[in-house]
């Protein structure tokens, strides 16, 4: 198959590109490198020494001897380029990666906030009308968020995107499904419940074949593909706007910084292994929805940990201390989290789960480059309101 991967120089994008490619797809990244814009603005680095594009891409032709183009473009706003592009290229899918994806840069200040809404829901609108516009039959594949749900269920476990419900009508209690109900926690999150009523529109309107995948917070680095050669090394964040909770802690045990818990860290959530990432994105592009299909909801997790949790195992292995700090974030304290996953079970997924020691090599990797990190960069300092900030301060 013939993919476009929007955001393929991005933490998932990246090894997802090359996974394609090393299974026979033809691929052509599409990436405005915003995000290593953002590393500059932030001042921190990706903790693995990423290579700029042409060598990343000169790189896998050598290990594999295979060929990935690339294209500079800035999808929410090049939409002419896009579309010469769709035109020329004629994919039989579309991944859409390329979204500002922290929740704590979104929050930071008025700017980061329009910047996010601005860059995510033009991104998503231009890439639905652009297929479209051209006519031809794209399936698209969007990388969406456990997070549009909320995390808290009453027991209940979250259905793969549609929820049934009980309505009164004259005549008597009829069912009906209906897309579960959207709880955003933060800007970011916001953005994409508001793209899952792009895919519901240009689905029922135009009949675009749409796969939106809501993944849970993805750990460790590397993937089959990016361990062959270090110029193809995945990227790690860690900075407190970035790097995502499971990562950070295995960062802090390697240079024995002490783990950064948000509050009581009783927050339960969904997790999945890079490896697995990429292995549902193969999946979901090798098995397009029908025409005429709803758009097709897919939980992409494979288990869930209460922060807490992750804090103590991990300090159990490495004797790192834990800190428990004021919660920068306005999110509940304590939440249980039941998730339904069958859809990618049964496709033939095998989780790589925490348990299995792969936490080891994640160790490993933040240890092999413990001198870049730069441990002023590792605290959380974007807050959710003003009150938040107050309480951090007061603590000092
Ligand atoms: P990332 O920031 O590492 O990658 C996103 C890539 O998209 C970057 O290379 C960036 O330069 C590019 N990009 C952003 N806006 C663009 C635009 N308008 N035009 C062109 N390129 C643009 O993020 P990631 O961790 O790889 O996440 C990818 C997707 O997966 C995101 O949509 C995110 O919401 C979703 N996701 C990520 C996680 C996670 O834990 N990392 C979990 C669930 C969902
Ligand atoms: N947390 C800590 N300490 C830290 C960092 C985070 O206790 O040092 C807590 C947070 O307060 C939160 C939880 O850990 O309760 C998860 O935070 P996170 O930064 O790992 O994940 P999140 O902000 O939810 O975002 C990440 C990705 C995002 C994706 C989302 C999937 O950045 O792109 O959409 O995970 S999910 O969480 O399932 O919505």
């Amino acid at each position: 198959m013939k993919v476009l991967v929007l955001g393929g120089d991005g933490f998932c994008g990246w090894p997802s590109a090359l996974h394609l490619s090393a299974r026979g797809h033809d691929v052509v990244i599409v990436d405005n490198l915003s995000r290593r814009k953002i590393d500059i603005e932030l001042e921190v680095d990706s903790l693995t020494p990423i290579r700029p594009m042409g060598e990343r891409l000169e790189a896998w032709k050598e290990v594999s001897g295979k060929e990935i183009r690339f294209k500079d473009l800035t999808i929410g706003k090049d939409y002419q380029e896009l579309v010469d592009l769709i035109l020329e290229e004629k994919p039989d899918s579309i991944i859409h990666f390329a979204e500002q994806r922290a929740a704590p840069y979104s929050m930071k200040s008025a700017r980061h906030k329009r910047y996010t809404v601005d860059n995510n829901l033009n991104a998503t609108n231009d890439v639905l009308a652009a297929i479209v516009d051209t006519g031809l039959d794209i399936h698209l594949v969007h990388l969406g968020t456990m997070g549009v749900y909320g995390y808290g269920t009453a027991g209940m476990k979250i259905p793969e995107g549609y929820l049934k419900v009980k309505v009164e009508t004259r005549e008597g209690l009829k069912d009906q499904e209906i897309l579960y109900p959207a709880n955003p926690g933060s800007i970011y999150h916001m953005t994409k419940t508001q793209d899952q009523l792009f895919f519901h529109f240009y689905n029922k309107n135009d009949k675009v074949k749409i796969t939106d995948l809501h993944q849970g917070i993805v750990w460790g680095t590397q993937t089959e593909e990016t361990k062959k050669d270090e110029r193809l090394i995945n990227r790690f964040d860690y900075d407190g706007d970035y790097g995502t909770v499971l990562n950070r802690f295995l960062m802090q045990a390697a240079i024995e910084f002490p783990m950064t818990v948000h509050g009581t860290g009783g927050q339960t959530r969904a997790f999945i292994h890079i490896q697995d990432t990429v292995r549902c994105i193969q999946l979901a592009v090798e098995n397009p929805p029908e025409h005429g299909e709803r758009t097709r909801i897919m939980n992409q997790m494979t288990e869930t940990h209460r922060v807490r949790e992750l804090a103590e195992m991990i300090a159990n292995i490495s004797k790192t201390e834990v800190a428990y700090l004021p919660n920068p974030r306005n999110e509940a304290d304590e939440n249980e989290l039941h998730v339904e996953n069958d859809t990618f079970l049964s496709m033939g997924l095998k989780p790589i789960t925490l348990a299995e020691g792969l936490m080891e090599e994640v160790t490993e990797i933040a240890k092999k480059y413990s001198d870049r990190c730069d441990r002023s960069k590792v605290k959380s300092v974007s807050y959710w309101n003003k009150d938040r900030e107050a309480a951090q301060s007061e603590k000092g």
